[in-house]
């Protein structure tokens, strides 16, 4: 028999037919009643965003394989995957540039202020010359100062230098020669960094050191032109307090594509106010590079369930619990 994959995100016909010859498909996304029935008989999944967990786990007693569709995986509690012998992936590379596209889209929105300047022209106030309140701030030759310079960071950063000349300062947890090479990226202290950049972006994983890692002390050490970004997830940021920064001119503007709680609270603070630009988490959200998303995640699950090594296996430790990734077949 062949194993059951229970798919919980949509997919394209194109796709879901080349895993239909390895496999049993089942579809329920994780709001569907019948959810957790299919989950009880899955040996693997496939889709993102969820929470992979004990307590989730614990309900797929058959589970081997988790694919994740995104580049971040602290949706996986991973050592308690690895610990049970599942395999984890995830799709990374494939959505760097649409990722970095987006996250520079912030900065130039919130530093020209775009979707508030476009509501002033649809909302018929552009009646005669524009007043200096109404006025951005230069992007091109300002510093940037990157926390994260994994491949994300070092594509925004590519873009800033190359294409608006800008000066670029990272803090990593290792040093990024590529970066320092090619985009003259200066490697400093979170401390120095904060207080010298003009825009700080924070492309860094959400991991137990990183979380909660921007809140009021670095937003008081950050310039009170300083325009915050952030493209990588929003549990990394003290939500109250980047609020109390924007609200009290702490700092200028915030460009943000992820939040403490996904989807943002309705009531939440940070919709009254006019110097922040949001984006509901879709920085890798385009027709193109979502399915290239998809398809990495598929051919990971392809070579699982052919007894191969996925090409971007996140816990390779399951191989010493799971050495052939072994599926239930019987
Ligand atoms: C989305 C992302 O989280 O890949 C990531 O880490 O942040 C995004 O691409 C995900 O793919 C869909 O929710």
């Amino acid at each position: 028999m062949k194993p059951t994959v229970l798919v919980y995100n949509q997919i394209s016909e194109k796709l879901l037919n080349q895993l239909a010859n390895h496999c049993y498909i089942t579809q329920a996304t994780p709001s569907e009643g019948s959810f957790m029935e299919h989950l009880s008989s899955a040996e693997a999944i496939i889709g993102s965003g969820l929470k992979v967990n004990k307590s989730l786990v614990d309900h797929a007693p058959k589970l081997k394989f988790v694919a994740n569709i995104s580049a971040g995986y602290d949706n996986l509690d991973l050592e308690e995957l690895t610990a049970r012998g599942i395999v984890a992936t995830n799709t990374p590379d494939v959505l760097v540039e649409t990722t970095a596209d987006l996250v520079f889209g912030l900065m130039l929105s919130a530093a020209r202020r775009i979707p508030e300047l476009d509501q002033y022209v649809k909302s018929g106030k552009w009646s005669g010359k524009i007043s200096n309140e109404l006025f951005g701030v230069d992007i091109n030759r300002k510093t940037l100062g990157m926390i994260g310079m994994g491949s994300i960071g070092k594509a925004v950063a590519a873009r800033a230098h190359h294409g608006f000349k800008m000066d670029i300062l990272y803090h990593n947890r290792s040093r990024n020669a590529v970066a320092e090479e090619e985009l003259n990226a200066k490697y400093m202290s979170l401390e120095d960094l904060l207080k010298k950049s003009d825009f700080v972006c924070l492309m860094a994983p959400l991991t137990s050191e990183t979380i909660g890692m921007i809140g009021k002390k670095e937003f008081e050490l950050m310039k009170e032109t300083a325009i915050f970004i952030n493209g990588a997830r929003g549990q990394l940021v003290k939500e109250d307090e980047l609020v109390t920064a924007l609200e009290s001119g702490e700092i200028l503007a915030a460009g943000l594509d992820v939040y403490l709680k996904e989807p943002l609270d309705a009531k939440s603070p940070l919709l009254k106010l006019k110097n922040v630009v949001t984006t509901p988490h879709v920085a890798s959200a385009t027709e193109e590079t979502r399915y290239e998303m998809a398809k990495l995640a598929i051919e990971n699950l392809i070579k699982g369930l052919t007894g191969e090594t996925p090409p971007s296996l996140i816990n390779p430790e399951v191989l010493e619990v799971n050495p052939k990734i072994k599926f239930d077949t019987s």
